[in-house]
């Protein structure tokens, strides 16, 4: 992967990188990017996706992690793209344990159950693996990250949803923290019930063969972006099971071998 042919003039990355903004503030769907930018390169859609970091950092938003995405079969066949991606998590995004979430200001909003890496050391690429991961990391703990593209239809290409962030939205975080020496994460099972019934069952080796890779992955893409992984960073590794839409009145909870659940509800 080379995230370094930008092919869009910067006053387009910035009109893009508003058009994003304003879709993700006013909860409104628009259409992809690449059906008015059909040439736009997975390049492109990081550098709108700096763009939009830049604006909310400017706007004072904080930001406090990173999210691996698109990084288990079942999310890239549910969603049609064949290669993972990362985002960027802000303050703004994350939402307590057990609360109840409102949906008003999300357009099709979904839940999906992850692993989340707290790390003591700091990370940068290239040639971050797994193993380097995991001896800088602190503790592991479960989350539930709620998604939600902002295009229509929920259906994108893989550098319109990169600008978009990744779709990112809300994050949870929650049961008990874990020294990941003390687990097994390939074989760590995790069920997603909605209202009562388990909609999504898997194992975290869905992950890339294991979470740790993702981070991995999420390293190296930042080193590509002239950016690395600072101690005490917070890293979602992405979705383990399809991603389950929720609406007003739905309560979710995430079972996490292990590690604890993560609860919450959907409100208007
Ligand atoms: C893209 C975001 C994917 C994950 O964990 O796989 C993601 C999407 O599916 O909208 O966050
Ligand atoms: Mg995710």
């Amino acid at each position: 992967m080379s995230l370094s042919n930008v092919t869009l003039a910067r006053e387009d990355i910035v009109r893009l990188s508003g058009r994003i903004e304003e879709a993700q503030t006013r909860a409104r769907a628009i259409p992809k990017l690449t059906d008015e930018y059909r040439d736009m390169t997975l390049a492109d859609g990081y550098a709108v996706q700096s763009e939009l970091r830049r604006r909310f950092i400017a706007q004072g938003q904080r930001l406090v992690g990173w999210k691996a995405g698109l990084t288990s079969l079942a999310k890239m066949k549910q969603m049609g793209v064949d290669q993972p991606s990362i985002g960027f998590l802000t303050d703004r995004m994350a939402r307590p344990e057990g609360s109840a979430i409102s949906v008003s200001d999300l357009v099709h909003p979904r839940v999906e159950c992850e692993i989340a890496f707290v790390t003591k050391a700091s990370l940068s690429g290239p040639g971050c693996t797994p193993e380097k991961v995991l001896a800088a990391t602190d503790f592991v703990l479960p989350a539930v990250e709620i998604i939600d593209s902002r295009f229509s239809g929920f259906k994108f290409d893989l550098p319109s949803v990169v600008a978009d962030n990744g779709s990112s939205a809300r994050f949870v975080t929650g049961g008990r923290p874990r020294y990941p020496d003390e687990l097994d994460l390939r074989s760590l099972g995790v069920v997603m019930e909605k209202n009562g019934e388990a909609v999504g069952i898997a194992a975290a080796a869905a992950v890339l063969g294991h979470p740790a890779r993702a981070v991995a992955m999420l390293v190296n893409i930042l080193a590509e972006l002239g950016e690395s992984l600072p101690a005490g960073s917070f890293v979602m590794s992405g979705g383990i099971t399809e991603a389950i839409p929720v609406a007003p009145g739905d309560s979710i909870v995430a079972r996490f071998q292990e590690l604890g659940d993560v609860s919450m509800r959907f409100v208007e």
